[in-house]
């Protein structure tokens, strides 16, 4: 029986980057996920027995949540709704299935490298149909209707069993519970040369990937282990837990320790690998080297045909503003277009969509193509392998060998987390405030060359994006962006985003920490940050 249940607005439920993320408590109080779900339904038209993807990452809620929504997405009209196996989906399978189904949008529950558990973090994000996140007109209309929202539809049902692959009824509604994981290996198997994995693994390569007990132990599993055949034991924490075993499942080297530090070892395989909550990052180290992110996605693009999902070339590459500039090299390298947007991995859909751009990729650990419309942790580790096993060299050589054509693009970011919202917010505005006066004074890093708030026109749309971070730009080609992160659950997070560029004929062997510390200095300068929020260093440097 269809209910409707009165309720009244939460005026917290402004979906950020990725949907909405709150603490678990949040999630909690009565009605708060139901109203944030039929806020959703609200906002789209035409659903009506139409299909709904549903999946999340296995975080604590994960199944409760599930519930919810199959019954209410029964009682709001959807035809079908395709689960994931005991709840589980990781964003890229999310994205695919969406794509593969002729989905009408899908639900993805996950507060992606967020911590698990009940004292931490729960999400829930809405995909449209290009199985890519809701663009910012949705995203908004979304947050207008949940502060208004005055009762949602549910029915009265019992729960369904989403164990067990196979179909049910709720109402009129059909729940197909499916594979997870089988779809999308069979899509990675299309792109890449797994003989050749095979082969290179076959032949002694040796490879560790940490799950971090979250979403991508059964993808990395399946694939890695029984499909390329590396031994057992290869899939570190690769069953997901609600807490993620108290992992903070955020593939950087403070939250990748083990496997950084299994990767400067002596005894160190030739690749590690790791992936985050939700499955759409991705961390890579070869033997004693650690590939950036920003460096990763130029590798990436600049070896890409030698998988023959990419064996045609590229028609674009796109990275997100605070990603070094090292992929632009390979861009002009290559002769395609090169697409700088803000952070966000929607605003990549559109290029995808357009066919404007093959590969995107974000500072932030997200890496992807256009076979779905998320970034996708372990799409990026089987085109290194692939790449690794056409060049039979290591992650270190491979990296010596692009520095010197292309040069180096040294960058760190650096944190400053849980700062009091108003701090951040002053910080930022005082930023903002001096940007004209800026260019032609000189700091420790140099004489700014320019300073601006980073504006966004979409080209395919014509859309704009405003203020989407400070970028001090200097002489040299250096480069300082401050920006407020949009996935903190706690105060603000400031993001200090450093780069240095050096050309194939400069000292290409520094240290990071040696290549940027004028410019660490001279962001100091300029922002304050000591002032403003009383942290004399970040909370974390990646
Ligand atoms: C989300 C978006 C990413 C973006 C990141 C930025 O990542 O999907 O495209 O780079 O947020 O995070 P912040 O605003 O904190 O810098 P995820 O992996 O959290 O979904």
């Amino acid at each position: 029986m269809i209910q409707t249940v009165p309720t009244t607005p939460f005026p917290d439920q402004k979906p950020g980057t990725s949907g909405l993320r709150k603490k678990v408590r949040t999630f909690q109080q009565p009605h708060y996920a139901a109203n944030f779900v039929q806020s959703v339904f609200d906002c789209l038209t035409g659903f009506e027995g139409q299909t709904l993807v549903l999946g999340g990452d296995g975080r604590y809620l994960n199944r409760e949540v599930i519930q919810i929504v199959l019954k209410m997405a029964a009682a709001n009209g959807f035809g079908r709704v395709l689960v994931g196996q005991s709840g589980i989906l990781s964003t890229p399978a999310a994205s695919h299935l969406i794509r593969a189904s002729g989905a009408f949008g899908g639900l993805i529950l996950s507060a992606s490298h967020n911590p698990g558990g009940p004292d931490e973090d729960f999400g829930i994000k809405y995909n449209v149909g290009n199985g890519g996140p809701a663009p910012e007109k949705v995203t908004d209309a979304i947050h207008a209707r949940t502060l208004v929202i005055d009762s949602y539809r549910i029915i009265d049902a019992d729960d369904v069993d989403i164990d067990t692959i196979g179909s049910s009824m709720i109402g009129d509604m059909a729940v197909e519970v499916v594979d997870p994981v089988a779809a999308y290996a069979d899509m990675m198997e299309q792109l890449f040369d797994f003989a050749a994995v095979r082969e290179m693994i076959a032949q002694g390569f040796t490879l560790s990937f940490d799950a971090m007990s979250a979403v991508t132990g059964p993808y990395a599993t399946e694939i890695f282990e029984r499909r390329l055949g590396a031994p057992s034991g290869t899939v570190c924490n690769g069953t997901p837990l609600p807490d993620f075993g108290h992992h903070h499942p955020d593939p950087n080297i403070v939250h990748a320790k083990t496997l950084y530090d299994l990767m400067m070892s002596d005894g160190a395989p030739n690749f590690g690998a790791a992936s985050d909550g939700d499955g759409d990052r991705n961390l890579i180290i070869g033997r004693h080297c650690y590939v950036t992110p920003s460096d990763s996605l130029a590798v990436l693009a600049a070896n890409a045909h030698l998988a023959p999902g990419y064996a045609n070339g590229l028609k674009g590459i796109a990275r997100s503003m605070p990603t070094s500039g090292a992929a632009d090299r390979v861009a002009e390298n290559l002769g395609i277009p090169l697409y700088e947007t803000p952070t966000g991995w929607k605003f990549f859909g559109n290029l995808l969509d357009a066919g404007m751009a093959t590969i995107c990729g974000e500072e932030s650990a997200g890496t992807g193509s256009d076979h779905v419309r998320e970034k996708d942790g372990i799409w990026a580790v089987l085109l290194w392998l692939n790449i690794l096993a056409v060049r039979r060299q290591s992650v270190a050589d491979i990296m010596q060998a692009h520095w010197a054509i292309y040069g180096r693009n040294y960058y760190a970011r650096h944190d400053y987390e849980a700062i009091a919202k108003d701090r951040a917010e002053a910080l930022m505005a005082a930023l903002r405030d001096q940007l004209t006066n800026l260019p032609g004074t000189s700091n420790s890093g140099g004489r700014v060359k320019s300073a601006d708030d980073f504006a966004y026109t979409d080209p395919t749309d014509q859309s704009i994006s405003r203020n989407q971070g400070v970028r001090i730009l200097f002489e040299d080609g250096s480069r300082i962006v401050f920006r407020l992160s949009g996935t903190g659950t706690q105060g603000a997070t400031l993001r200090v985003y450093i780069e240095r560029y050096i050309d194939q004929n400069g000292n290409l062997g520094m240290e990071t920490s040696e290549a940027l510390a004028p410019l660490v200095s001279a962001a100091q300068e300029i922002a304050d940050i000591t002032g403003f929020t009383g942290m004399d260093r970040p909370s974390v440097i990646t």
